[in-house]
């Protein structure tokens, strides 16, 4: 190799025996069309390498599950994007929650998980359910054409999401942004994220502002976070930085989910029907369509020691990248992979993750698919999709920009 560019040298080689693959998992044709390329990835073998990064691969539903629930072995510290923090520093201080092991990624962890729980989410569903109804009601009055994205998915949850936290009204446009921005940061400095940082500067000085204490309003989950650091359940230099995750995870994840299963369900007349029929349904409507879609569709891990998987012994300190996207639609795991099934149990997808890292927010996430699509059930008949969907590139995010759709009010 004659470069004189680091970024494309490469840095390593791979154990033998597993296969060298020029795919590039956050160029522009993967992100905009990444199925071929996912069963290119699980079909040459359990473990590949990826000579553009230097670092192993997974999209098997297998290998994608042991490599999520071995903390041990695979390491979430040394950073869950390409970097690995033991040699580059991280471009924001990093995640106490996602970007730490046991024990220290543990009591943010616990703290997080009870505010987020089932049962101190019950307060918040009323109004939810009515803030659903208000706008899907605007979005009727409006007629029947429009943009499933930026009239509904980007809404819902900007309208709930920051209140539940007990944000201020200003510089709540930063949201959107600071989550494309940190989940493109997960992968390589390419375009993506080069363009992103031009503007990231104000964005970030407003994000760090909004995790003060003083900024966050009386009896939102903020406040209980700093609350948990008064009896000691977190430090003080925590409590700022789980609200931090709060900010980062919560936002284009929960636009993207939203957006997903309205997708998925859009052109589905008669799974429209039944489920406007049958409301039970509704939770396994939004778990297929994560399974389907994966949102989150990638995340790295980085060896500890050397680990095996699948017969192949993984060196220690290597980053290895885990397909869930791909693990999501593997037919060794799902029969009929592909296809949006509402008779099928999607439980055990791995959209969420596995494991001690599994999304601590997806109760929350659960809340607002769930509200905004019963609320939509109840007013319209016939949701079909009005013209091509325009994709949102994101080094790990699968987002859209547009979702142009046809309803037929009940
Ligand atoms: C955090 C779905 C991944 C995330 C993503 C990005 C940031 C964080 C968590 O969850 O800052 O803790």
């Amino acid at each position: 190799m004659t470069t004189t560019d680091a970024s494309l040298a490469l840095r390593t080689e791979p154990t033998p025996g597993v296969p060298r693959l020029d795919i590039d998992p956050f160029g522009e044709e993967f992100l905009s069309d990444p199925m071929p390329f996912h069963e290119r990835l699980r079909e040459e073998a359990p473990v590949t390498y990826l000579d553009a990064y230097g670092v192993y691969a997974v999209a098997r539903y297998d290998e994608v599950h042991r490599a999520l629930t071995d903390w041990q072995g695979l390491q979430s510290a040394a950073g869950v994007g390409l970097a690995n923090f033991r040699r580059e520093k991280p471009w924001r201080p990093p995640s106490v929650l996602l970007e730490a092991d046991p024990p220290r990624h543990d009591a943010p962890r616990s703290v997080l998980a009870e505010l987020l729980s089932p049962r101190r989410l019950r307060v918040l569903e009323e109004r939810w359910r009515s803030d659903a109804r208000t706008i899907v009601d605007e979005l009727l009055a409006r007629g029947r054409s429009f943009d499933a994205v930026t009239d509904l998915a980007e809404v819902f949850p900007l309208r709930v999401f920051p209140d539940a936290i007990g944000l201020g009204e200003e510089g709540r446009e930063h949201l959107l942004p600071y989550g494309d921005f940190a989940f493109n940061a997960f992968g390589p400095r390419n375009r993506l994220v080069t363009e992103g940082q031009a503007a990231i500067g104000p964005t970030m000085a407003w994000i760090n502002e909004q995790c003060r204490r003083e900024n966050l309003a009386a009896g939102g989950i903020g406040e209980r976070i700093w609350e948990a650091a008064d009896r000691g359940d977190i430090t003080e230099e925590q409590a700022p930085l789980v609200v931090r995750s709060l900010l980062t995870a919560g936002v284009d994840t929960t636009v993207t989910g939203i957006a997903s299963v309205l997708h998925a369900m859009a052109d589905r007349p008669d799974d429209w029907r039944r489920v406007r029929e049958d409301r039970s349904l509704l939770p396994r409507v939004f778990e297929e369509a994560v399974r389907l879609e994966s949102p989150v569709q990638t995340f790295f891990r980085t060896t500890t020691e050397p680990v095996e998987i699948a017969g192949v012994l993984i060196p220690a300190d290597e980053k290895v990248l885990m397909f869930l996207g791909a693990a999501n639609r593997d037919r060794r795991r799902w029969e009929d992979p592909h296809a949006f099934d509402l008779d099928r149990d999607p439980s055990g997808h791995v959209g969420f993750g596995m494991g001690i890292h599994q999304c601590v927010g997806q109760h929350i996430a659960r809340l607002e698919a769930v509200s905004v699509l019963d609320a939509l059930l109840d007013r319209v008949a016939e949701l079909e999709s009005a013209g091509p969907v325009r994709r949102h590139l994101n080094n790990t995010l699968r987002g859209f920009e547009a979702l142009p759709m046809r309803l037929t009010p009940a």
